[in-house]
């Protein structure tokens, strides 16, 4: 809606997968999700420019993405078609197998009908900043994709090298985005591609200015265990008087984005395409990092909620330094949102008008990367 907003001609392409996870997890979304052909009528009643829509699967349609490529011909493609959730992706054999199948063949089907197109196409990769992990990075700034290394030889003389920063990822889910980013590599330097990969931090908020024009529009918020992220559903346990559910001793620090800038950055990268024959560009699409457990007090602080430290479910570093450089957006014009109690407060009071849709079974995070970590959940008080 933002790209269209802006004037662009916008075709989603999508296999509704998330809509069909749902019904697998027998869960939804805290605020009710219109269909896709209400949403996008919707759209067009409140004044958009009309979106068209395609159901297709990239990941297995091949030869259907490669004749739509040849027919849009489009400028870019903004490829968000990944499952994006850590937890997901560690529930079983199959998940994982599921998220890397549609995740890693999804890059590569784009990658490889685009060369095939013969197009110029510009892709925009929503990646994330867990490709870098979060381990200690030992007090240096992670920079924006690359890493300067001097390397030393056998006869004591030293070279530098730009790299592809090393990458760490936590979890199957987050692995994937470390292959994609090998894909990208490969490409860009075999065939030319133009590529921006967005390592994107967690996102917080629900609403922008256009979904706020009408209810068909709403943003997701998931809440659940698998697919709710840890912000916002800090606030929505606040706002339903569920404790606080840190994970481990919350020493656990995160990149974080609010929506709305994360939708802005988008725009940006689109609006500043690597010129022909640039290497991939990074872009750290974060706006400030923050520990989990002082997430936790701010936000119990702002609405009185109690905090529950609980056996942690994820195989990760008990605590982490995360110092990260997102100068390049920030040198294209975004102006970040940093967590503010007026937005914090917004997420609470959306939470609030849907409570009666929680249920509340499905707060805790139950899926454990390691059966030691599904020993320590069963042990939870
Ligand atoms: N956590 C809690 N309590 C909770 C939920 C999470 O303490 O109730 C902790 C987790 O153990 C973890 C941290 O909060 O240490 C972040 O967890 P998360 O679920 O908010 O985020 P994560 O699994 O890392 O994944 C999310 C998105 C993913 C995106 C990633 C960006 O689901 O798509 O790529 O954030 S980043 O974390 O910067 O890699």
């Amino acid at each position: 809606m933002n790209l269209a907003d802006a004037g662009h001609d916008v075709m989603i392409v999508d296999n509704l997968s998330r809509r069909k996870i749902d019904i697998d997890l027998g869960v939804e979304s805290l605020t009710p999700i219109a269909t896709i052909g209400d949403r996008l009528k919707a759209w067009e009643q409140v004044g958009g420019k009309r979106i068209e829509f395609v159901l297709l699967d990239i990941a297995k349609e091949y030869d259907r993405l490669l004749a739509l490529l040849r027919s849009e011909k489009p400028d870019a493609v903004v490829h968000f078609a990944e499952q994006r959730a850590a937890p997901y992706s560690m529930k079983s054999s199959a998940t994982k197998r599921y998220t890397v199948d549609n995740n890693v063949n999804g890059t590569h089907n784009l990658l490889a009908a685009i060369v095939e197109s013969g197009l110029d196409i510009h892709i925009v990769h929503l990646g994330t900043m867990g490709v870098y992990g979060y381990g200690s990075h030992r007090g240096a700034t992670i920079p924006e994709g690359y890493l300067t290394v001097e390397v030393p030889q056998a006869d004591g003389s030293r070279f530098t090298e730009r790299i592809l920063h090393p990458t760490d990822p936590g979890s199957v889910y987050h692995m994937t985005k470390t292959l994609d980013q090998l894909l990208f590599f490969y490409y860009n330097k075999n065939d030319s591609i133009r590529i921006t990969d967005l390592h994107q931090g967690i996102v917080w908020g629900t609403n922008t200015r256009l979904t706020e024009k009408d209810p068909r529009l709403t943003n997701r918020f998931d809440y659940d265990g698998d697919y709710g992220t840890v912000l916002n559903r800090f606030l929505m346990q606040a706002a339903i008087g569920y404790p606080l559910t840190v994970h481990g001793t919350g020493g656990q620090t995160r990149a974080f984005i609010h929506i709305r800038d994360s939708v802005r950055c988008v725009q940006l990268a689109l609006d500043n395409p690597p010129t022909s024959g640039e290497k991939v560009k990074i872009f750290n699409q974060m706006t400030e990092s923050h520990r989990v457990a002082d997430l936790a007090e701010k936000v119990a602080a702002l609405t009185g909620a109690e905090t529950n430290y609980q056996a942690n479910p994820r195989k990760e570093a008990i605590d982490n330094d995360l110092i990260v450089d997102n100068r390049c957006f920030l040198e294209l014009g975004l102006k970040p949102t940093t967590l503010d109690d007026g937005l914090l407060s917004e997420v609470v009071d959306v939470a609030r008008r849907w409570a009666d849709r929680c249920d509340r079974s499905r707060i805790p995070c139950l899926s454990a990367w390691t059966t030691r970590q599904a020993e320590a959940i069963a042990a939870r008080p």
